[in-house]
């Protein structure tokens, strides 16, 4: 009886130590799971809104200039983005394309165009308030030229498509507004209407400062046309 009852012990202190081990190595093999699983999770995007634009790639249309604006409210303050002021407080124009001329280049001799007019407004956070979104036809060496132009908005995380809509812009100097919308910070639309505002002509809301739109110059009062120096000479055409 006393040698059964001592083996009984031996056996369950055996037992006792193996479940140890065992859990012990669970626990390992589950934070090393947990770890692999850390490296594999998607991080989060570094953009959080995008704005398009696009205009046709043939004939007269292709060496059009157009151009995409972004402007939003903060703060009682009101800030633009777009060629004339491109990083702007997280939001940023990718490129000013200048149509067929921004996307040529020579290969053997021979004048090639990339054929892509596309322009890109990354938004790395979401403003608080109203956000607008226009293009404007700056320049075609045809002054009778119509552009169709198309916008589009994406949200990326998680993605949606905001709008998406084309316009055709009439003549140098057109200024359309695509939409206006105001998002709330996780990304979810509280409005959205499609009232023409303008960006490019609009009267400057804050007196000096040249860090807000659009970059004017001190004691300028005539409005972002003039600071923006519409005039073709000065895109080098
Ligand atoms: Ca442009």
């Amino acid at each position: 009886m006393r040698s059964r009852y001592g083996s009984n012990i031996a056996f369950i202190d055996l037992w006792a130590n193996g479940m140890l081990a065992m859990t012990g190595l669970f626990i390992i093999a589950f934070l090393l799971i947990k770890q692999d699983n850390k490296k594999t999770d998607v991080p989060e995007p570094p953009i959080q809104l995008m704005a398009v634009l696009t205009w046709s790639n043939e004939g007269r249309e292709a060496h059009a200039d157009v151009d995409l604006w972004v402007a939003y409210e903060e703060s009682g303050r009101e800030t633009a983005v777009g060629f004339r002021s491109p990083t702007r407080e997280g939001i940023a124009l990718e490129l000013d394309d200048l149509g067929a001329r921004t996307d040529s280049y020579i290969k053997g001799g021979v004048q090639k165009v990339i054929p892509i007019n596309r322009e890109v407004i990354n938004f790395r956070r979401i403003p608080a308030q109203e956000v607008t979104v226009n293009a404007m036809f700056y320049y075609a060496n045809d002054a009778n030229l119509s552009v169709t132009a198309t916008v589009e908005v994406y949200r990326l995380n998680p993605f949606k498509v905001i709008y998406e809509g084309s316009h055709k812009l009439v003549g140098r100097g057109d200024e359309h507004t695509y939409v206006r919308f105001t998002m709330n910070e996780e990304g979810k639309i509280l409005n959205m209407n499609y009232r023409p505002k303008s960006i490019v002509y609009a009267k400057h809301p804050a007196s000096s400062s040249t860090d807000e739109w659009p970059a004017m110059h001190p004691g300028d009062d005539e409005g972002p046309a003039r600071a923006m120096n519409l005039s073709p000479e000065s895109r080098g055409y």
